[in-house]
């Protein structure tokens, strides 16, 4: 940051020469000055790629990056199937204020509920092809089960961030935000989420590793 400051006074300076020939100090520090304040706007968003990893250095799916800078919320579609007993994505990343809908493929009926804090939520019992939907209006973890059946577990991410994914079969995301605070996250994880900052231009994908619980989700 400072050294794009001083950079900027020095074009400043020339800038101002080349304009007013032989300008005053005080005329480039005015010139100087207003592109300080340009500066201290948001930097560009660039193309910025994740690799998370287990601890044994096999890939981990479903991992939720998410950036400390917040965004506008974005609209879009965003689907939480019920397939075989599952909920299909189990792991789900949305901005608040997203509706997410949840049909049911399967031939029985499900009871699908929350009860985490400040998104809570009861869907009673629907069959097949029946879509239900919920808005989801406040940033956290909402964790989801079904009444009927215990073993369904799924999860959704709600966040206020500009720049936000989650890592593919591969265990990589890329993220196109400015450089800055990262979240990450992942429900078998074991411990607390990891937030670390990332530079401007990393010249490899950034590299995380997640302890996972010893007994992982198969998805
Ligand atoms: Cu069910």
């Amino acid at each position: 940051m400072f050294l794009l400051l001083f950079f900027q006074f020095i074009n400043a300076k020339r800038l101002s020469g080349f304009f007013f020939n032989g300008a005053s100090m005080f005329k480039a520090l005015f010139v100087s000055a207003a592109l300080a304040m340009a500066a201290a706007a948001p930097a560009a968003a660039e193309k910025i790629s994740f690799r998370i990893t287990d601890s044994a250095g096999a890939p981990v799916s479903g991992a939720v990056v998410m950036s400390a800078a917040k965004g506008k919320p974005v609209t879009g579609t965003y689907t939480m199937k019920q397939s075989n007993l599952t909920f299909d994505p189990y792991i789900l990343v949305v901005p608040v204020g997203a509706e997410v809908s949840f049909p049911n493929l399967d031939r029985v009926r499900h009871h699908v509920y929350s009860f985490s804090k400040g998104n809570r939520f009861e869907l009673k019992l629907y069959g097949k092809e029946d879509h239900r939907s919920v808005t989801f209006d406040n940033p956290g973890i909402v964790a989801i089960g079904c009444n009927i059946h215990d073993e369904m577990v799924g999860y959704i991410r709600v966040v206020e961030s500009a720049a936000f994914g989650k890592t593919g079969a591969d265990g990589q995301l890329t993220l196109d935000m400015s450089p800055g605070r990262v979240t990450v996250w992942h429900p078998d994880a074991m411990g607390r989420e990891i937030t670390m900052d990332v530079p401007s231009a990393p010249n490899a994908p950034v590299a995380v590793t997640l302890k996972m619980k010893p007994k992982g989700h198969a998805h």
